[in-house]
């Protein structure tokens, strides 16, 4: 990554996932929406995944991606952003970490560390999962999060299970 903060615009890194219906169509619509929006544009994303469910295991594999952003918005208005194009793509949540067409989550703001309700940066568990940080790797290998870098990571955790299943870096401009 080449700079934190640009022009007035701050990098920040997304997490995109899901596992009802297309979750590659709607992580798509939602990467394009983005990107569509005068104040944030999308720099970099990840190969797209497919992963075995972390945390309640007995549900449908994940397909996950990361993306690199740069953003004129505050955080909490870049959470709000998040939310709302979740709702956009219609998504269905029936249980804490269980099935849903898609979530977004804000994993790095430039360098801000916060932990409050509901805005927790960077994001509390992404250290930990391997289907984070393998996409995230992808885009922002160097990027140093909670002290140690995106690749650093990505060295101490399991990733077992996890493909890839597009390796086109585009896809999300079709998908
Ligand atoms: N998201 C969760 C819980 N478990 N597992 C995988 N593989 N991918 C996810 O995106 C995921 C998960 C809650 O956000
Ligand atoms: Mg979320
Ligand atoms: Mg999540």
């Amino acid at each position: 990554m080449s700079t934190l903060s640009e022009g007035g615009r701050i990098a920040a890194t997304l997490g995109l996932g899901g596992n009802i219906g297309d979750p590659p169509h709607a992580m798509a619509e939602a990467l394009r929406a983005i990107d569509a929006r005068e104040d944030t544009s999308v720099v970099a994303v990840s190969k797209l995944y497919r992963t075995p469910p972390w945390g309640k295991t007995d549900q449908p594999d994940f397909f996950n991606a990361c993306a690199l952003i740069k953003t004129r918005l505050a955080a909490d208005q870049l959470l709000e952003l998040c939310l709302s194009t979740e709702l956009d793509m219609k998504r269905v949540r029936v249980e804490r970490w269980g099935p849903r067409t898609i979530d977004i989550d804000i994993l790095t703001y430039g360098d801000l560390e916060i932990s409050s309700k509901p805005l927790e940066i960077p994001h509390p568990r992404m250290t930990e999962r391997g289907f984070v940080l393998l996409p995230l790797a992808d885009i922002a290998a160097d990027l140093t999060v909670s002290g140690k870098s995106v690749g650093d990571w990505l060295a101490g955790v399991d990733r077992t299970g996890i493909e890839v299943a597009d390796a086109d870096a585009d896809w999300w401009q079709s998908a």
